[in-house]
C-alpha cells in the first residue's frame, strides 16, 4: 500500500543514467461496495492540478460520468514550488483553498494520511482522492482513480454511462499501457533527460508511437472498440498528453519531431474529446502553459512563458 521508505527524497533521486525515473503512486486502496472504501454520494474529495495531466484525467472522468454533485474538488496553485510541492491559492484564478482541511499546501494533506510523510523526504503528487469520512487519502495514482469514478457511477451516483464497459476491460488496459512509458511519461523523460541519448531515446520512441495511434484511429472515433470505437478510459489516458503538446511539450520538453496539429487523426482525436459535453470546461489552459515554464527552472532557467502558438486546440 503506502511505498514511503524507498520513495523518499523522490525528485532528488529520480535519475538513472540520465534518465528520469517516474515514482511510483504510495496510497493504493480501492472504493468498492461494502469495503472500507464503499460508494456514498459527497463522500470523497479530488485535489488535483489544472496543469497537471494525470490529474486531468480524473477531472474529466468526473464530467463524463457525471459525478460533479458526488464528488467535491480543490485545485491547487499552477506555481509548482522548488522542491516539487504544491500550494493552495484561493487568490489565484482557477485556483481554490483547500476546503476540506485548511491546509496550505497539499504536503498537509499527505502528512494528514501518513504521519511523518514530509518528516522521511516526501512530497506528495496530485491527484489525490480524499475520504471526508475516514480523512485519509484513498489513491494517488490517476489510472486506477479513474476506475474508481466508474464504480461510483456504476454504482448509481452518475449519468449510466462507463468508460469501462466488461467486454472491453482488456484491450483497454492493453492501450492505457502501451501508451503510458512512450507518450504519458514519455514527454517527460524526453523533458527532464539529462544525457543526450536518454533524451534521444525517449523522443525517438515516443513518435514512434505517436505514429502508430495517427494509423490506428484512421477511420476511427476511439481508441478502442469495434467500428469506430467508444469512448473509455484509453482516450481519457490519452487525451490530457495530447492536448498540452503544442501548448507545452514541443517547446518546453524539446518533443519536436512534429506537433499534434500535423497528425490529422490525433488534432481530430483532441477536438473530438474537446466536444464531449463538460470536457473542454476541465482546460484550464493558463494553469497548463504557465506552470511548465515557470516551475521548472532546471530546464527555463528565467521563467520566460512563450507567447505561441497561435494555433492549436487551446485557441478554440
Ligand atoms: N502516478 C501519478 C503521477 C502523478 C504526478 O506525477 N503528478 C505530478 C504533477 S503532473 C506531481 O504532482 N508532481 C509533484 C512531485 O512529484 O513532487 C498518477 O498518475 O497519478
Amino acid at each position: 500500500m503506502k511505498q514511503i521508505d524507498e520513495q523518499a527524497g523522490a525528485w532528488t533521486k529520480a535519475f538513472e543514467s540520465g534518465k528520469f525515473v517516474r515514482k511510483s503512486s504510495e496510497f493504493r486502496d480501492s472504493i468498492e461496495v461494502d469495503g472500507t472504501f464503499d460508494v456514498e454520494s459527497d463522500r470523497y474529495h479530488l485535489y488535483i492540478s489544472h496543469a497537471c495531466p494525470w490529474a486531468h484525467r480524473t477531472l474529466i472522468t468526473r464530467a463524463i460520468l457525471g459525478l460533479e454533485k458526488h464528488i467535491t474538488v480543490d485545485v491547487v496553485d499552477w506555481r509548482m514550488n522548488p522542491n516539487g510541492s504544491w500550494s493552495f491559492n484561493p487568490d489565484e484564478e482557477g485556483a481554490t483553498a483547500d476546503t476540506i482541511n485548511g491546509e496550505d499546501s497539499l504536503e498537509g494533506i499527505y502528512n494528514r494520511a501518513f504521519d511523518g510523510w514530509s518528516a522521511s523526504g516526501n512530497i506528495g503528487t496530485v491527484p489525490v482522492l480524499w475520504d471526508k469520512k475516514h480523512e485519509t487519502i484513498v489513491n494517488n495514482e490517476s489510472s486506477e482513480i479513474i476506475r474508481m469514478l466508474d464504480t461510483l457511477a456504476q454504482s448509481g451516483l452518475g449519468n449510466g454511462a462507463t468508460l469501462c464497459p466488461a467486454q472491453l476491460k482488456q484491450d483497454i488496459e492493453a492501450m492505457i499501457d502501451a501508451n503510458y512509458e512512450a507518450v504519458n511519461n514519455g514527454v517527460y523523460k524526453s523533458g527532464f533527460a539529462r544525457t543526450q541519448s536518454a533524451y534521444d531515446e525517449a523522443v525517438t520512441a515516443l513518435f514512434a508511437r505517436l505514429d502508430e495511434l495517427e494509423a490506428h484511429l484512421e477511420g476511427r472515433e476511439w481508441l478502442v472498440g469495434d467500428g469506430k470505437g467508444q469512448l473509455t478510459e484509453a482516450d481519457i489516458c490519452l487525451f490530457p498528453t495530447l492536448v498540452r503538446f503544442d501548448l507545452v511539450y514541443v517547446v518546453h520538453f524539446k518533443c519536436n519531431l512534429r506537433r499534434i496539429i500535423d497528425y490529422p487523426n490525433l488534432q481530430a482525436f483532441v477536438e473530438r474529446m474537446l466536444n464531449q459535453p463538460g470536457v473542454r470546461e476541465t482546460c484550464h489552459w493558463h494553469h497548463m502553459k504557465a506552470h511548465y515554464f515557470w516551475s521548472h527552472q532546471s530546464i527555463n532557467t528565467f521563467r520566460i512563458i512563450p507567447l505561441g502558438p497561435l494555433e492549436g486546440a487551446h485557441t478554440k
